[in-house]
């Protein structure tokens, strides 16, 4: 039995299309995803405002409100909750050079609507958890935009959500780049930064994904780690990339094995979950993998934390101890690896 509850959007099951090829599999629908991500054992679901209402910009305040009640009753049908919803700015066409901090004061509030939209949503939904993905908030041309004025209307606009709804929560996902070239809030050290500097930073937190932090060239457990520290570690997208290129979102811990047994060790030895946090698994299959196999990845990843939990409750943490202090590093480290290898 895990000690998590776990959750995943719409888009971890998805058609294979990337930037150099078109799709490999049949689109499923979304009552099919969520009745399958049920049987599958996970308890939430993850949305971007337009994976809950689909051409949202075409629609009223009101009419957006209802489309996400039907939503909910979908959800409902299956037992399963909203973890969060997340504004989709990076796609839309007021969003070309970003959204809350976009050189455009009009695309500016287009993101602002969104945002605002995103909180109506959500509560619609049953959640209050926003998740703010700054993708395209940054530079590509570095003298388009000041750092300086762009992270301060990312303060902006965080702090007019928080004044549009009294407990709304406000996670940032933090990525230091992709699609943009140089993004302003790129890890948890940044997100702790700008938490700090709004009006209610007790309502400001932290998304961490293991992906974005091996792209920041950082350990995810360490970033995992600094969340926890400060209380803000609100959420978390286990998964796995090799090495920095293009973000891979891969299955959770098929590429750096250590790495990933050790961000599930950080989150059991600090009780993540205790406050109603979910693990989000934000895992894509690849291009080759078949209609059959639609849901493996997400399956394989289960499996791996399943797996990983039973070694960290495993983990001896005498012999760390021991190891510790006689300055034995060698011997913890493989200690480690014999543990990871099935030979302890
Ligand atoms: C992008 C990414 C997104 C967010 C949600 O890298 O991880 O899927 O998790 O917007
Ligand atoms: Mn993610």
């Amino acid at each position: 039995m895990s000690r998590f509850k776990f959750s995943v959007g719409p888009w971890n099951v998805h058609e294979g299309a990337d930037s150099y090829g078109p799709a490999t599999r049949s689109t499923i629908s979304f009552e099919e995803k969520v009745k399958k991500f049920s049987e599958l054992g996970f308890s939430a679901v993850q949305f971007h405002d337009d994976d809950a209402v689909p051409n949202m910009n075409d629609l009223s305040e009101e009419e957006i409100k209802e489309e996400a009640r039907k939503v909910k009753t979908i959800l409902d049908k299956y037992n399963m909750a909203a973890e969060f919803v997340a504004p989709r700015l990076w796609m839309d066409p007021h969003t070309i050079d970003g959204g809350f901090m976009s050189t455009s004061k009009e695309d500016r509030e287009f993101a602002m609507w969104r945002a605002y939209r995103s909180i109506d949503i959500a509560r619609e939904l049953g959640c209050d958890k926003i998740v703010l993905w700054l993708a395209r908030e940054g530079t590509l041309c570095a003298e388009t935009k000041s750092p300086v004025w762009a992270t301060k209307k990312l303060i902006e606009a965080i702090d007019k959500m928080l004044d549009y709804d009294a407990t709304i929560k406000i996670l940032i996902e933090p990525k230091p780049n992709e699609p943009i070239d140089r993004s302003i809030c790129g890890t948890m050290g940044h997100v702790m930064g700008v938490s700090a500097a709004t009006k209610d930073p007790s309502r400001v937190g932290g998304l961490l994904e293991s992906a974005h932090a091996i792209l920041a060239g950082l350990d995810p457990s360490h970033e995992i780690g600094f969340g926890l520290a400060m209380g803000k570690l609100w959420g978390v997208h286990l998964n796995d990339q090799n090495g920095i290129k293009f973000d891979q979102d891969k299955s959770f811990g098929v590429e750096n094995l250590r790495q990933a047994f050790n961000q599930v060790k950080v989150l059991l030895e600090n009780n993540y979950g205790a406050n109603g946090e979910y693990v989000g698994l934000d895992v894509k299959a690849m291009r080759t993998t078949t209609d059959e196999d639609s849901y493996k990845h997400l399956e394989n990843s289960l499996n791996m934390v399943y797996a990983l939990e039973e070694k960290a409750a495993r983990f001896d943490y005498e012999y760390q101890k021991k190891c510790v202090m006689s300055r034995d590093f060698e011997g913890l480290e493989m200690y480690v690896m014999e543990l990871l290898m099935g030979l302890k």
